[in-house]
């Protein structure tokens, strides 16, 4: 068997690491023969409950976890990872914006990004999860300066993944046969999920989902804004914002840059943007990605609409935006 792998998760007393522990522990991630060694970060508030969380993983006897590191100590969480989810953060709250959460978790960021310099592998992976996703991975990939910048990436898996079954929903077919749905832009409620290159498959045969749809005012309009509405239609339900989902979309995010995408198939990860698409440069954008050899690139030469091209300008100047608002945060 593989030497064990360490995987650090931090927020990890919090709801969704609650999920996403026992996802990771049990191989949906890294695959069924690879032990890991868990690295679990959180508040010394926290550490109770940890403590909990802790006992529950044992209780769980999974073959794969050979050691749980439980922590309030950034040197420790980060020593030797080869992955990290960074999930820890202030959640957001019913009725709260975004931007109230950036000048509350940058901050955070640039302590762990510090941190993931000296202390992790320097090949880690890290998934930023934590909102402002976007701009919390922009800010930790430039306090970890000895890391390749395009190892540090933010989940829009979730949107990704919502649109997918709003879509299979509406062609009422099973969600896994949708796939190539994008997330442009910021995980907020500027991002731009596009069905223009998604396909459907229907007997055997790969169809185009608008050609399937036959709605594109739908596509254009209810389809957009469900997506971009749910984090919100959720917290009005739950009271509590999405949880289980949200450690699915990392897991999935984290598996496909380990594992890679499949032929002909992209995925959305928020990445460092070069400018494709006339997104704004050395911001974290969302793009379709595919993956190989623990390596993304942004899929080039998709036919962008005007419709499309109003919407990824707005995404895109709302995080240029959260930069400079991030930047100000920090050097003041
Ligand atoms: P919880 O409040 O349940 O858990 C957060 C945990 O992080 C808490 O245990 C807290 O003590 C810990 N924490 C706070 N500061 C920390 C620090 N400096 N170091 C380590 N741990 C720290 O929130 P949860 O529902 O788990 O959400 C976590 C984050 O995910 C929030 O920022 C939330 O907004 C974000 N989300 C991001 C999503 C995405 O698609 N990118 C979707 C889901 C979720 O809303």
């Amino acid at each position: 068997m593989a030497e064990p792998l360490r995987v650090v998760v931090t927020g990890a007393a919090g709801q969704i690491a609650y999920s996403l522990l026992y996802m990771v522990a049990k191989g949906d991630v890294f695959g069924p023969n690879q032990p890991l060694i868990l690295h679990l970060l959180d508040i010394p508030p926290m550490m109770g409950v940890l403590e909990g969380v802790v006992m529950e993983l044992a209780d769980c006897a999974l073959p794969l976890l050979h050691g749980v590191v439980p922590t309030d100590d950034p040197a420790v969480a980060f020593n030797n990872v080869s992955a990290a989810f960074l999930v820890g953060a202030m959640p957001r709250k019913q009725g709260m914006e975004r931007k109230d959460l950036l000048s509350a978790n940058v901050k955070i960021f640039k302590v762990q990004g510090e941190a993931l310099d000296k202390y992790a592998k320097k090949d880690v992976k890290v998934l930023v999860v934590g909102n402002p996703a976007n701009t919390n991975a922009l800010i930790c990939s430039r306090y970890a300066p000895s890391i390749p910048r395009e190892n540090f990436t933010a989940m829009t898996r979730l949107d990704q993944n919502r649109a997918q079954a709003q879509i299979a929903a509406k062609i009422n077919v099973p969600v896994r046969k949708v796939s190539n749905l994008i997330i442009w832009g910021n995980h907020s409620s500027t991002q731009f999920p596009d069905a223009s290159h998604a396909v459907v498959e229907v007997n055997g045969s790969v169809s185009s989902v608008p050609e399937v749809v036959k709605d594109q005012a739908w596509l254009n309009s209810v389809f957009v804004e469900t997506v971009q509405k749910r984090g919100a239609a959720v917290i009005n339900a739950r009271k509590m914002s999405s949880a289980m989902s949200a450690a699915k979309a990392a897991s999935d995010h984290m598996k496909d840059w380990f594992l890679g995408t499949a032929p002909e198939r992209f995925v959305s990860m928020g990445v460092l943007s070069d400018g494709s698409y006339g997104a704004p440069k050395d911001v974290v954008f969302s793009f379709p990605v595919t993956i190989k050899a623990g390596k993304w690139e942004i899929v080039q030469g998709l036919k962008i609409s005007d419709f499309a091209r109003q919407l990824l300008d707005v995404t895109g100047k709302e995080l240029e935006e959260e930069r400079q608002e991030a930047i100000q945060i920090i050097e003041a």
